[in-house]
């Protein structure tokens, strides 16, 4: 393979919690079997190739930092194909086992929508050709139905069905390619799909629009026989001042409205959690109540900021958190762990973004064991099971499961004299228990 920017990189090793090397993983050690199946298979790490490689550091304040050979003025798709052959090279770096794509960020938009949609298979018959020979596979595909200006108010949602029309095109040579190269999910993220104001929305026609478009792609699954997941990716605000998938709970209520709950999933982003103000947690616990936990974008906030910044994690409760509720909702499935993370503006180099990987994939890794360590130790389960106790005995059983109306309940607890009284929910001592196991 030609020279890229990651060439002088060796491949990534597993070297121990103990080794001081920085291009070492300490925690992420692949093949270590783990509830019952090695770590790469619960986490599914992922490089997002927007971030990675498409991303300038530019920012609203200033123009890009980060220059990549790619990114030079030339003829576009040689340009698309080198920073295809920069990608694989920089996942046989990480030894990542996945990776995530826009159609906008392996192919050129063309003159026209013909034209665009011939170079992203162009592009996409070159990365199947690259994926041959490498060991990374498409955790999931996606239409970028935001940054183009056609896109400003909106994709499905736009008031223009001619840009419904274009965006349903992109959805289906999208959804084409992620079969094609074996992904195992296609998400939607709806970007512009909220408003600015409600002076000139009508949201009732959007959330029509919205449906009917997400049907659309469902009934496309089927009948094109993909095998992978369709997910939303929820996400409150940013760049629209409300988006309508909002939070978990909200795509939950949009499924169900629209008969899509037994078929769409979500793809949930600890930024967009802290966004809606949720933890991250929240969202993953929700989605496993609701059934619907589809994968996971990895990053984090800045609390003193306010907005989606795309940190790599670095803060080990939270994440642990995280990774337990994971446990708890079943694991990710087909999904897995994407890195929808970015190096600072002032990280300019390849070193940077090998380094920030590395961090970001062994902190999810020690979170990750941390939680099968709380699941095997058994004291949180524990004391869960001793706080809902009472719902296991016969007449809690007859209350919850239908056979009692509100006026069984009400003279049964009148005949019963019941007086229910004040149980602690022991917060404190679960917690002091994580602190030992996360600072020892
Ligand atoms: C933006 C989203 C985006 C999606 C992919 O906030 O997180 O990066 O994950 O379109
Ligand atoms: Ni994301
Ligand atoms: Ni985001």
């Amino acid at each position: 393979m030609s020279q890229t920017i990651f060439s002088s990189f060796p491949t990534v090793a597993y070297a121990g919690p103990s080794s001081a090397q920085p291009l070492a993983y300490r925690f992420y050690d692949a093949d270590r079997v783990v509830l019952g199946k090695p770590l790469r298979e619960h986490l599914r790490f992922a490089v997002a190739y927007w971030h990675s490689f498409a991303m300038n550091g530019g920012d609203p304040f200033g123009s890009a930092t980060i220059h990549r050979p790619w990114m030079a003025p030339g003829d576009p798709l040689t340009q698309a194909r080198a920073k295809a052959d920069a990608a694989f090279d920089f996942f046989r770096v990480l030894n990542a086992p996945f990776f995530c794509f826009h159609d906008a960020d392996i192919a050129p938009a063309g003159a026209t929508l013909a034209e665009t949609l011939s170079n992203l298979h162009t592009m996409v018959d070159y990365l199947e050709n690259k994926m041959a020979s490498s060991s990374t596979k498409l955790l999931w595909g996606m239409a970028n139905l935001f940054s183009h200006p056609r896109f400003m108010a909106g994709a499905s949602t736009n008031p223009d069905p001619e840009v419904f029309a274009w965006s349903a095109a992109t959805v289906k040579h999208c959804m084409d390619a992620t079969k094609r190269l074996g992904g195992s999910n296609y998400v939607l993220w709806g970007g512009r799909e909220g408003y600015e104001t409600l002076l000139n929305t009508n949201m009732k026609q959007e959330l029509e629009q919205m449906g009917r478009f997400l049907s659309m792609v469902v009934d496309y699954k089927h009948k094109i026989g993909f095998t992978g997941q369709i997910l939303v990716e929820p996400k409150p605000k940013e760049p629209t001042s409300h988006q309508y998938d909002f939070d978990v709970a909200t795509v939950y209520g949009f499924l169900k409205k629209f008969g899509l709950e037994n078929e769409v999933r979500v793809n949930i982003e600890a930024n967009h959690a802290t966004l809606a103000g949720h933890t991250f947690e929240h969202e993953i616990a929700t989605a496993g109540a609701f059934g619907i936990l589809g994968s996971l974008d990895i990053n984090r906030g800045d609390a003193l900021l306010g907005w989606d910044t795309d940190q790599f994690p670095n803060d080990l409760w939270t994440m642990t958190m995280a990774m337990y509720h994971v446990i708890k909702a079943g694991g990710l499935g087909l999904g897995g762990c994407n890195f929808d993370a970015k190096v600072r503006r002032q990280s300019f180099t390849p070193e940077d973004l090998v380094e920030a990987h590395v961090g970001g994939m062994d902190m999810c890794a020690r979170a990750f064991l941390l939680a099968a360590e709380m699941i095997e130790d058994g004291a949180y389960d524990a004391l869960l099971t001793e706080r809902y106790a009472g719902w296991q005995q016969p007449a809690a059983q007859a209350m919850l499961t239908g056979k009692m109306t509100l006026e069984q309940v009400a003279a049964k607890a009148e005949a019963d004299a019941i007086d229910p009284q004040p149980r602690s929910g022991r917060q404190e001592r679960l917690e002091n228990l994580l602190a030992r196991k996360i600072y020892g």
